[in-house]
């Protein structure tokens, strides 16, 4: 049996785009890092409006919010009771308010998924360094944010971290984070230093060509076991320079040509993207960045609005004798051509009946039942001969490709090599916009 997602890894998987939130003392300061030592006092988000975070974000297509419930300068977005540093003490709502309460409540409200971000490492407390004190504070900052916010669908552990006090090493108890998590919520995919969702190892938004989400088990973060596991990347960027709103960066919001590369390399490379859209310190996601985010979803609907191949006259060299060859072009999300039993190479042809013009390629496996193609081919029948469109390693959950414009009535899909026979759920042809028209 090939290894393969848990139903939470997979449905994190399909919902593709998430929006990370870096929002705390830093937005008041003009900080990326805060030291611990901000008065509290300074954190006032004047018109701090969730429901126009959860509005972009759901208008944009982003189905998860991950929002910096703590930073690594300890204060909290939420009336923790383990320390002082928090909303509480500020005059943020009289010192009534709780920014995790309400963006989980304006998340479930409009059936978005919620995430919280925690950072280990805290540069305000003064037990981190003295390692078993400071995990007891950590683990009961995570029981109150995973027992009072209702459900929580990511927990995300950032591996930054520097020394305590006096120099000091925080030796992390990993393993009762976790114990933690999984007690409290129980569908929480833990995240980064965690054992569900791997990082993909740089903050530039981009996956690598041959991205597997078969791994072998980290040996910090997949405790007591060995072997492959399934271990999906997630790429995170921002969509500013910073983390965190800085004024002097509302003029550097990412081109719309480089969100959608992003996209591409991210989305396209068998991985999900969690894009930076920080709230400003009016405790409103600025306007340049919704007005890019808006565009950003005006050209992926452009894009994949039509599937050119879709219900077109579709054959295999090979086909399982319970599959259809026809099932990679139908649009339904659960059915899927497999290749027949020990085939690991084999090919789609599809017939567009008339010349068809196109410059985007998609394919998607069928992951619930593991990732398996190791090397893949495109090409269009030019009236005379098969033509090289693209080629690549991995596919997953979802490949794409761009080209130059081709225009062609026959395309074909090789797989050229699959760990075992491939199962290509959908086969996809778009023309897509030239994002400067957009
Ligand atoms: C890093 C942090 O140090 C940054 O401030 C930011 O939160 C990023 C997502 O992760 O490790």
């Amino acid at each position: 049996m090939p290894v393969q997602p848990t139903p939470q890894q997979l449905a994190w998987q399909e919902s593709e785009l998430a929006l990370f939130l870096h929002f705390g003392i830093n937005t008041f300061t003009d900080r990326e890092w805060g030291d611990g030592r901000e008065d509290p006092a300074l954190f006032n988000p004047t018109d701090l409006d969730a429901r126009q975070w959860v509005q972009v974000a759901k208008e944009s297509g982003f189905k998860l919010m991950i929002l910096t419930a703590k930073h690594h300068d300890g204060f909290c977005l939420w009336p923790s009771r383990c320390t002082e540093h928090s909303v509480q003490n500020s005059p943020f709502r009289e010192g009534k308010g709780d920014v995790v309460r309400e963006l989980t409540e304006a998340c479930h409200e409009a059936g978005m998924s919620m995430g919280l971000y925690l950072s280990p490492w805290d540069r305000h407390e003064p037990r981190y360094g003295d390692s078993p004190a400071y995990n007891r504070f950590f683990k009961n900052q995570l029981t109150e944010l995973l027992t009072h916010y209702g459900e929580i669908a990511e927990v995300w552990f950032d591996g930054a971290c520097g020394e305590g006090p006096n120099g000091r090493k925080q030796e992390t108890d990993w393993r009762g984070y976790y114990e933690t998590v999984r007690r409290l919520q129980p569908n929480a995919l833990i995240a980064i230093c965690g054992p569900d969702i791997r990082w993909v190892g740089n903050e530039d938004g981009v996956a690598r060509e041959t991205e597997w989400s078969v791994q072998e088990a980290h040996p910090i973060f997949h405790d007591r076991v060995t072997g492959p596991v399934w271990y999906p990347a997630e790429c995170d960027v921002s969509i500013r320079p910073g983390w965190f709103w800085h004024k002097s960066q509302d003029n550097q919001v990412k081109s719309l040509e480089h969100l959608t590369d992003i996209y591409y390399h991210s989305v396209g490379r068998n991985s999900t993207l969690l894009l930076n859209v920080p709230p400003n310190d009016r405790g409103l996601l600025p306007q340049p960045d919704v007005r890019r985010l808006r565009a950003f979803r005006t050209v992926l609907d452009q894009t994949f609005a039509t599937n050119l191949a879709q219900d077109k006259p579709t054959g295999a060299d090979s086909v399982r004798t319970d599959s259809n060859a026809s099932s990679a072009v139908d649009g339904n999300r659960a059915t899927y051509w497999a290749a027949g039993e020990g085939v690991t190479a084999a090919r789609l042809e599809v017939d567009l009946g008339v010349p068809v013009s196109f410059n985007t390629a998609l394919v998607q496996e069928y992951i619930a039942l593991g990732q398996r193609v190791e090397a893949y081919r495109i090409e269009a029948w030019d009236g005379r001969e098969w033509k090289r469109i693209a080629e690549g390693t991995t596919i997953g959950h979802k490949k794409l490709d761009r080209f130059p414009k081709v225009t062609a009535r026959k395309v074909r899909l090789l797989v050229v090599q699959s760990r075992k026979p491939s199962l290509i759920r959908t086969f996809g042809l778009y023309h897509a916009p030239d994002p400067a028209g957009v």
